[in-house]
């Protein structure tokens, strides 16, 4: 009788443990400046953005940011970019909000390509406009979530992808225009009180080590039901 109480016990746990661990969100971050960087996109200070005759956004995540240097330019840019090695915990649907400061309509846009998810295309030679990121502007550090600014108007994006390595690439389209860190989520409200984006220090996970830090989940449990 005992045994049985016991059983049923350890069989309650295990769904209830494996149902928390299953809906558990993903939230991942990085800093722009940590990522793989190519001129002439480059890492800044706030203090460099002003000297370009822009604003100051001073308090960005570990001081520093990237940008391919401004000032903004009518139809400027398009060279450089920046890319990501991101490994997803979990298949799903992701979303991706930008930290931003665009401080004018020169200076308000990226092209984005996410793998396996999005076409291996260069977007920033092919001028596909699904890609082209439309970045809301602003003098002082926002986030922005992903869209695509069609020639139809502008629409978040999602993207599905499979667990493991990924790559996102984020390309300059206009010069000037700013990019602190990313935040990644399967929250895929568009409400931005509602997803309540963070920064890399606010404990999110790191882009690297996220496998990892699942894999450490997956031990930790296998332990357990070893020791009961
Ligand atoms: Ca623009
Ligand atoms: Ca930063």
């Amino acid at each position: 009788m005992y045994r049985k109480t016991l059983l049923t016990l350890t069989i309650v746990l295990c769904v209830t443990l494996g149902y928390a661990l299953s809906t558990v969100a993903v939230e991942l971050g990085g800093e722009a400046e940590d990522a793989t960087i190519e001129a002439p996109m480059v890492v800044a200070t706030p203090s460099e953005a002003a000297a370009q005759g822009g604003p100051e956004p001073v308090d960005a995540s570990g001081g520093k940011f990237v940008w391919s240097p401004g000032p903004p330019v009518t139809g400027g840019g398009d060279e450089g970019f920046i890319e990501f090695a991101i490994n997803i915990p979990a298949a799903g649907t992701y979303a991706v909000w930008g930290r931003v400061v665009a401080w004018d309509g020169n200076s308000d846009s990226y092209w984005v390509n996410w793998l396996p998810a999005d076409a291996d295309e260069n977007s920033q030679e092919t001028g596909n406009t699904e890609f082209r990121w439309g970045v809301a502007g602003g003098n002082e550090w926002h986030w922005d979530r992903i869209n695509h600014w069609l020639d139809s108007g502008t629409f978040e994006r999602e993207w599905e992808l499979p667990a493991g390595e990924t790559t996102l690439k984020i390309y300059t389209r206009e010069d000037a225009t700013m990019l602190d860190c990313i935040y990644i989520t399967d929250n895929l409200s568009e409400d931005e009180a509602e997803v309540a984006p963070k920064l890399p220090t606010e404990g999110v996970d790191p882009l690297w080590t996220a496998v990892e830090a699942q894999g450490k989940l997956a031990t930790t449990w296998a332990n357990m039901k070893e020791t009961h």
